[in-house]
């Protein structure tokens, strides 16, 4: 098993990128910029700009020209011959190849079809999923513009990755700092901070990704220079390898699920030891004193002591005491992984971490408070002038949105009334999937509960370069194009560069920018005006530069213009002077600063969430043990911690060389663990529960907390095609390790409906006998 990545050497990385020189265009990808070698109309050699990882970045040509690819429109033989119905069969049934012409005619009658027979609500069309960097081609922004223009359809709101904390925050902070890049940046960290806990770790394996795609790729370096200045870690995570190499960090090592009681016992011990900075919480907080009721027991008769939290979270009490007098005095960061509040009651994680930093006062000081997702995702802390990547714009969407995870609930249970932040939806009655840009048979929990759902729609389209599983499954398959093939402008908000995306070859098979495919759909339906305004792809480039260029001349800051960014390749955007430092306004002035939250102060009790009425929702953070987790585990069950694909981005780049396709996914267990079970390293083992069942790769690992499994996520759905065709067809065996078979599609609370993956027990067992292993 590779390691996750060492910490640098402490010389000063930063090194330029100089595009121009040495030749060769320069693209990008969520993981990281690129100077491209072509040759004989091929993609040869991807090299690594700015300290992208090399396995990831250099798998660009196979990705191109993978063996993979679909190369031209397809349909599937039953709705062909039968048209459009419920059916079992996406996945089994031929693909059979089609001109574009007669492929674009059927989608666009079917759109046409359905947005006239059932109103603009009975797609479903938010098309979660990362599709590439890039923001022209950006294909899910393009398929929603798309289906806006051309009658409505059902959307998705918050997402996967930060869905508990999209919801929970804007209680709790308002909008400001509610943001996933909001952080204090790792420069103030560097310069300030005496201790960081970090909580879900800082597992280096996930600053390798950076959504818009960066090009630095500093958080390894930032790391070691707070170690390098006296500043000490603690990082709270079943899996040692959450801690950078390198990094002396103390290892607390808590049941999965346990993280809430942690920290509200430490909030617990500020408030009775007399450490909770009074001044802080009635200048800047609400609600304190009903928090205090809970932390105490006052309101339910349990204190929320040390040895309380260090029963729940199964680790000795002492490890908890020396970890309360590290943070009781110094500067202190608190940061929780996006992972946390991937669980079930996510949202509670993140709230007792924003009161725990209350207590001790320092939210908004340099290097102090609380940031969340310093281990999550590249750049997350960098410091970079936000704003220069310009938008894609979307248009008013007359359908309806549900919460980004319960699209199979939609699809199942038309009609039915679905309780999220406050509000009770009534779920669409959908009759057509159409997804670009995202791979929900990777992304979704509960895959077989997915697969029941999917037979429901009446037409499913699906847009990707490569045969995903997704793909597999639908009745109208278009053939996209991959970055390489086309002209953008990409970058993120969190890191300080926008890349020039150099077209490297032409298209390859007869794949189409998505913007051109649906260009020619809303060409057929009488809507294209409204979709394209009638600009081409430089057109729409130049538009979207513009926007750029005028933020710059309002800010005093020089922006080239557009011709000029692209014979430099890469701008770098000047950074800001001083390091960012989250709730730093508030701090300063929080009258001039008042935050967006109903008293304009942080809510320690928030009077909108107790007046949701949900019960387990009392209006403060509060511990709630998960339905599944190790406190109810029967003695042979395991919690299944899935996590990050270490060289892949989700279920991308698993074909390559760089991913996981040689076998089945990894599952990490701890060496006692295994012997107990007969187990044995490299052995492939079957990981089941009452949703299913996949199998897994054995990978000893002495880090790993007992009673743990750590299985990364992003292997290629795909069921034993010897079981199939019975009855029971959706809970055989998966074969390439995808864990969301085993998941539960059971939301974070009515709160968040958010993905709480991380909450689930399987049980392990020798893959006996072994089938046919056909990734
Ligand atoms: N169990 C478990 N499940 C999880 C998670 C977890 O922690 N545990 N994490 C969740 C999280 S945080 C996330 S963000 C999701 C990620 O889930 P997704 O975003 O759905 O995963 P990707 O594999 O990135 O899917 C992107 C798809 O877009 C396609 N694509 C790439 N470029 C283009 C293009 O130019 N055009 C088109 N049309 N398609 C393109 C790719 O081939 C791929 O199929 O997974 C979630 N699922
Ligand atoms: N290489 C790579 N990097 C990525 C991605 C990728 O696909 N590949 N995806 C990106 C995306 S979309 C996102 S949203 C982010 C996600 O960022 P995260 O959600 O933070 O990442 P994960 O790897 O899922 O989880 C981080 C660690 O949390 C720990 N953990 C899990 N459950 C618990 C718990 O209950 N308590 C404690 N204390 N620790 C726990 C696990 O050991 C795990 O290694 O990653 C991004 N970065
Ligand atoms: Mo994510």
């Amino acid at each position: 098993m590779p390691g996750s990545g060492d910490l640098p050497a402490l010389d000063p990385v930063a090194e330029g990128v100089a595009p121009q020189d040495g030749g060769g265009a320069v693209s990008l990808g969520h993981w990281g910029a690129f100077r491209a070698e072509v040759r004989g109309g091929r993609l040869i050699r991807a090299t690594p700009l700015g300290g992208a990882d090399p396995d990831m970045v250099g798998a660009w040509p196979e990705l191109v020209h993978s063996p993979r690819r679909i190369d031209r429109p397809h349909v599937r033989r039953g709705w062909l011959e039968n048209g459009p119905g419920a059916s079992d069969d996406r996945g089994r049934d031929e693909m059979i190849p089609l001109g574009w012409d007669e492929a674009l005619d059927l989608a666009a009658g079917e759109v046409a079809r359905v947005q006239d027979n059932h109103g603009p609500t009975a797609i479903l069309g938010g098309s979660y999923g990362w599709s590439s960097a890039g923001r022209l081609h950006h294909a899910r922004s393009n398929l929603r513009r798309f289906l806006a223009a051309s009658g409505g359809f059902t959307d998705q709101v918050g997402n996967y990755s930060w869905g508990a904390a999209a919801a929970l925050l804007p209680h709790v902070l308002g909008s400001v700092a509610s943001v996933s890049h909001a952080a204090t940046s790792w420069d103030s960290i560097a310069a300030h901070a005496d201790h960081v806990v970090a909580f879900g770790g800082l597992n280096p394996k996930n600053w390798r990704v950076t959504s818009g795609g960066a090009v630095d790729h500093p958080l390894p370096d930032m790391v070691a220079r707070a170690a390098a200045r006296g500043c000490s870690f603690t990082v709270v995570s079943p899996l040692a390898q959450d801690v950078p190499a390198g990094l002396e960090a103390t290892l607390i090592q808590p049941r999965p699920g346990s993280d809430t009681a942690i920290i509200l016992a430490l909030a617990h011990e500020a408030l009775t030891s007399g450490r909770a900075d009074t001044g802080f919480l009635d200048r800047y907080t609400v609600g304190h004193d009903r928090l205090a009721a809970y932390l105490t027991g006052q309101a339910d008769g349990q204190p929320k002591t040390l040895d309380w939290a260090a029963a729940i979270a199964d680790v000795p009490a002492s490890d908890l005491r020396a970890l309360w007098q590290r943070i009781r005095a110094g500067r202190v960061m608190l940061t929780a992984s996006w992972s946390l509040q991937r669980g079930q009651h996510g949202e509670q994680t993140y709230w007792a971490l924003i009161a725990l930093a209350a207590m001790l006062g320092q939210i908004g000081l340099p290097g102090g408070g609380f940031s969340f997702g310093y281990g999550s995702m590249g750049s997350v802390g960098a410091n970079a002038r936000r704003g220069y990547v310009p938008a894609f714009p979307g248009l008013a969407n007359r359908g309806m949105q549900i919460p980004a995870a319960a699209f199979a609930d939609a699809l199942l249970h038309p009609g039915e009334t679905l309780a999220f932040d406050g509000r009770d939806i009534t779920l669409p009655d959908l009759r057509m999937i159409y997804w670009a840009g995202g791979n929900p048979f990777h992304h979704a929990q509960d895959l077989g509960k997915v697969e029941a759902a999917w037979a429901r729609a009446e037409t499913v389209i699906v847009h990707d370069p490569w045969w995903t599983s997704t793909a597999q499954r639908a009745d109208i398959v278009f053939p996209a194009t991959t970055t390489a093939e086309r002209a953008d402008i990409g970058g993120t908000s969190r890191d300080r560069h926008v890349v020039y995306m150099a077209p490297l070859l032409p298209p390859q098979g007869q794949a189409r920018n998505d913007r051109d495919i649906l260009t020619a759909l809303a060409d057929r339906l009488g809507c294209r005006a409204a979709f394209d305004e009638g600009l081409d792809e430089t057109g729409w480039l130049r538009r979207l530069w513009s926007q750029s260029i005028a933020k710059g001349q309002a800010e005093g800051i020089e922006v080239p213009d557009f011709e000029e960014l692209k014979r430099m390749g890469i701008w770098d955007v000047p950074a800001p002077t001083e390091p960012e430092v989250l709730l730093g306004d508030f701090r300063a002035d929080p009258m001039a600063h008042m935050l967006p939250t109903p008293s304009g102060r942080i809510e320690l009790f928030s009077k909108r969430i107790a007046g949701f009425a949900y019960e387990d929702q009392p209006g403060h953070p509060v511990f709630h043990a998960p339905d599944e987790w190790l406190g109810s585990a029967e003695s042979d069950q395991f919690h299944l911690v899935t996590n990050q694909p270490e060289k892949q981005l989700h279920s991308q780049l698993w074909q390559t060389s760089a991913g996981m396709s040689g076998g089945p996914a990894p599952v990490r267990i701890h060496p006692g663990d295994a012997a107990r079970q007969g187990l044995a390293d490299g052995q492939v083992v079957r990981l089941h529960n009452d949703r299913g069942e996949c199998r897994a790769t054995l990978c000893l690992d002495a880090g790993l907390r007992r009673g743990v499994l750590v299985m990364p996520t992003g292997a290629w759905f795909q069921r034993d095609s010897s079981r199939d065709g019975s009855a029971s067809s959706h809970k055989a065996l998966e074969l390439n390790g995808n864990p969301n078979v085993l998941t539960s599609d059971r939301r974070t609370s009515r709160l968040g409906q958010a993905c709480a993956a991380l909450s689930a027990l399987v049980r392990i067992a020798p893959m006996d006998p072994a089938p046919e292993n056909n990734t």
